[in-house]
């Protein structure tokens, strides 16, 4: 496929599944259409790791030392097989050169051969979690790997030789083992000697990479397919979440405003029941009545009336100010602020400051209209408090990821179009 659209799909898919990049890594490998079967050998240094491709072979390309020899991954392309030899496990203290046996077992390879010299007797605390783990992944990607028992030319009992395999074989239970020794192959080869060669176990393990190589074309359709379906069940899981998270969000926002409201006209009705008594008067409404000159400094019945319509409108402020902290609404919205702060608030901002009047206090608490104001102002304030602000915000991040989301599905139907 062209790999172009590939790499963009890609990026589209690990934007919202940034786990799956392993996945990725490998289906880019899978993705070159017709590119040779890779065999990789895997196992500690020394085991004779490089010796036994160089027999697989049939010619020396690859260094073999009796020390640590391999430290590099190593390529041959021999009659449409790639061949790896991948430095031993433990070849690298920083790391580098097991990062790259790593690509080369889990991203690059479609078969593994994982050595292990029987000269170290049984698989050690490392091998065998290993090859654990990659039967684990021949389950679902059906990419096999061989264990390869190596050395066996150095066992010189076969009795102690039959006891290390069978340790090895209750180790790994239904894992067919090769032993093999690469130097009887190599004298076979070169003296053309039929029995040695039957000793050197490598008919058998020839024969088992060449069922492998085989069956790899499958394989790698499967896989792809594997990688396929597993990610989109994964991205079907994500998007459910993120719809669920987006409609609790949603619900939250509706329901909170819906008791802000409903509170809030609680508030209200109270207010007006409060202000009942205060509406209630005979004869002349004394509030109405100015003060003169000569009355500035004395205590008048209009005074004493404006001052306590101004205490009935103080209590009616302080009542709906404390329904409004209780929903959050603590301060003007920024761009609304002055420099003075007492002002600074959505009652300042609402209300106005001072009421002296019956009339007034009437028309803002007890006719339609009035109401209808202090509802919608109210709810504007509501809004654009602070908490209102982030639930709107994250509604429109899991809009926005929903989207992602959905933009990585139609990346990986594409995938899977061009790819299976
Ligand atoms: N007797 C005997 N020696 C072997 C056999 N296979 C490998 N050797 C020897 O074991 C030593 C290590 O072999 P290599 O193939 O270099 O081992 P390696 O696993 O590639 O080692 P690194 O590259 O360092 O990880 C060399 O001296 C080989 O000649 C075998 O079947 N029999
Ligand atoms: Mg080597």
């Amino acid at each position: 496929m062209d790999m172009h659209v590939f790499e963009q799909a890609t990026q589209d898919i690990l934007t919202v599944l940034p786990q799956s990049s392993p996945n990725f890594a490998r289906l880019r490998e899978l993705a070159h259409t017709n590119a040779s079967p890779i065999v990789t050998v895997i196992g500690k240094y020394n085991h004779g790791k490089s010796r036994l491709l160089n027999e697989l072979i049939g010619e020396d390309v690859f260094a073999v030392a009796d020390r640590r020899e391999t430290i590099a991954l190593a390529e041959h392309q021999h009659q449409q097989v790639r061949w790896l030899d991948a430095p031993g496990l433990d070849a690298d203290v920083f790391g580098q050169d097991d990062h790259l046996a790593h690509e080369a077992l889990w991203t690059q390879s479609d078969i593994r051969l994982f050595i292990h010299s029987v000269r170290e007797g049984e698989l050690d605390s490392a091998e065998h979690p290993l090859i654990q783990q990659l039967h684990q992944d021949q389950q679902c990607s059906q990419r096999q790997t061989l264990l390869v028992l190596t050395q066996i030319d150095q066992i010189a009992d076969p009795n102690v030789l039959a006891d290390i395999l069978a340790t090895i074989s209750q180790q790994v239970p239904n894992t067919p083992l090769f032993p093999v020794s690469a130097t009887r192959h190599r004298q076979a080869i070169a003296g053309n000697k039929q029995v040695l060669l039957k000793k050197s176990g490598m008919i058998e393990l020839s024969e088992a990479l060449t069922t492998a190589l085989n069956h790899v074309p499958q394989a790698r359709l499967h896989e792809k397919k594997h990688i396929i379906t597993e990610t989109q069940s994964q991205l079907q899981q994500l998007k459910q979440q993120h719809q669920q998270d987006l409609e609790q969000l949603q619900q939250l926002q509706i329901t909170q405003r819906q008791a802000f409201e409903q509170d809030l006209n609680k508030v209200l009705d109270k207010i007006q029941d409060d202000l009942q008594p205060l509406f209630q008067i005979s004869g002349t409404d004394e509030a109405l009545v100015p003060d003169s000159f000569e009355n500035m400094f004395k205590m008048t019945a209009g005074k004493q009336e404006r001052a306590r319509i101004q205490v009935a409108y103080s209590r009616a402020c302080i009542d709906i100010n404390s329904h409004l902290i209780r929903y959050g609404v603590v301060g003007l919205p920024s761009p609304q602020q002055t420099n003075v702060r007492s002002l600074d608030t959505v009652m300042v901002a609402v209300m106005g400051v001072s009421v002296k009047f019956r009339d007034d206090l009437k028309k803002i608490f007890c006719s339609t209209s009035g109401r209808e104001r202090l509802q919608r102002e109210f709810a504007h304030y509501f809004e654009l408090s602070v908490d209102r602000e982030a639930l709107k915000q994250n509604i429109t991040a899991l809009n926005k990821l929903l989207a992602l989301d959905e933009k990585a599905s139609i990346a990986l139907q594409h995938l899977e179009l061009e790819l299976c």
